[in-house]
Parts: C-alpha cells; sequence; structure tokens
C-alpha cells in the first residue's frame, strides 16, 4: 500500500492527539554504567565497525590480525516515533586514541536535505566536522564541555576525539530523520583529523587524500 504524504502527515496528526503517545519523561547521564538512565537502543562500534572509515587501512588490518579489535564509541537512543514533531535523544562516548596518526572517531553521516540536529558537549575536546553536502565546504568546529553545535540541514557531521579522556555528547535530532552512512564509506569526509607531534596543539587538520581531487573540498579555519 502506498502511503502518500498527505496520508502521512494526516496519520501523524492523529497520532500526536493521543495524550498516551505523549508521556514526557526525564532521563539521566550515568557515569558509572557510562549510558543513559534509560535508551531503547544501544550500540558499540568496535575498529573492526569502523574498518572503511579510517584513512590507513594497514594500520586497521595490522591491529585486528593481531586480535585486537578496540571499542572506538558506544551510544544510546531514545527513539521515539517516526512521526512530525517527534525528537529522539541520542548519548555518544568515543574514547580517546589514535588509528596511525587519525584520531578516534565516529563513522559520520548525513541526513535528509530537510533535517538539522544538536549536539551538547558534555565532557571532553574534540573537532566536530561538517561537510555542506551541496558545495562540500567542510567547516570544522573545536567542542568542549558546554558547547553547543547547530548542526544546519544538508551537513554531514562526525565527531573526532582529540584529547586524552572520553569525549561525551548529547545529539537531538527529529525522530523521522534519515541517517546516510554509504555516501561517508565509499568517500570519508573532506578532512583528517590527525595527531600533531611538532606543536603545542596536538591535533591538526589535514585535506582527506583519497577525496578525488575534482571532488577536493574548500576547508574554512577551525571554529573555536
Ligand atoms: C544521530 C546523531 C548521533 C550519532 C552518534 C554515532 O543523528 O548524529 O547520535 O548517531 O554520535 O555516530 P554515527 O555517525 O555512528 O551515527
Ligand atoms: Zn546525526
Amino acid at each position: 500500500m502506498v502511503i502518500t504524504q498527505s496520508k502521512k502527515r494526516f496519520l501523524d496528526e492523529i497520532y500526536l492527539m493521543k495524550d498516551s503517545n505523549l508521556s514526557p519523561f526525564v532521563v539521566k547521564f550515568n557515569k558509572t554504567l557510562k549510558e543513559l538512565s534509560f535508551y531503547t537502543k544501544k550500540s558499540v562500534r568496535k575498529l573492526s565497525d569502523l574498518k572503511e572509515y579510517f584513512y590507513d587501512e594497514n594500520t586497521v588490518k595490522k591491529i585486528l590480525e593481531k586480535g585486537n579489535d578496540p571499542e572506538i564509541y558506544s551510544f544510546c537512543d531514545i527513539e521515539r516515533p517516526k512521526v512530525v514533531g517527534e525528537l529522539n535523544l541520542g548519548w555518544t562516548q568515543i574514547n580517546p586514541g589514535l588509528i596511525g596518526n587519525e584520531f578516534y572517531m565516529t563513522k559520520g553521516h548525513f541526513h535528509g536535505p530537510n533535517e538539522a540536529e544538536i549536539y551538547f558537549c558534555q565532557e571532553g575536546e574534540g573537532i566536530l566536522i561538517l561537510e555542506n553536502q551541496k558545495t562540500r565546504i567542510i567547516h570544522p568546529m573545536y567542542i568542549t564541555e558546554s558547547s553547543i553545535a547547530y548542526i544546519s540541514p544538508g551537513f554531514g557531521h562526525r565527531v573526532v576525539n582529540v584529547g586524552k579522556l572520553p569525549l561525551i555528547f548529547i545529539a537531538i535530532y527529529l525522530a523521522n530523520s534519515t541517517h546516510d552512512y554509504e555516501k561517508v564509506k565509499r568517500e570519508g569526509f573532506g578532512i583528517l583529523v590527525v595527531r600533531n607531534q611538532s606543536s603545542r596543539i596536538p591535533y591538526k587538520i589535514i585535506p582527506n587524500p583519497k577525496r578525488d581531487k575534482e571532488n577536493l573540498s574548500q576547508i574554512l579555519p577551525l571554529k573555536q
């Protein structure tokens, strides 16, 4: 059965009219368990899940061949029904570490063209990579405790942990949003965030050498 947009909208409105569907709630971050006190889905991403996402494929292979498979990050989501008007709440912890010279990071993804998101960093230090899907311009943002980032519609996003401690952030996004990982898996983002041993600042941003030359992105200066 084909559900047209207007039928979907109508069904969403019916859903929102039922009070029983909309019980408010409060959730807490449990520091000991490193998760939310309540969630509907928990995911753990190990190196083997991120094989295609790190630049240095040889190092990835060597680590895995030795029988190691470190946890890179984990995240919990409170997923609400996929109707207009509902929001999901996500919580992510990225461990500190390096694969070759590249810092631990999330896979990253693109949402649909009309789907914004907000990140709130609770603790740690990271770079939020934002890439405009249309222009491919990269907007790297430095985030740390209490940083709140607005991710405009159409911007792919990945978080890189450049600190020595876990990086923790909260995400608020549309419950009916879509997540496209394939694009990132295919070509990565336009930049890599790598260790910098020759400077007081322990990281640096470099263009992604794997990106097709014709598709090279313009990289804006890091926003603090
Ligand atoms: C969801 C939001 C986050 C990520 C999480 C893991 O839209 O951006 O909750 O899902 O940080 O990252 P990724 O790229 O593996 O989904
Ligand atoms: Zn997202």
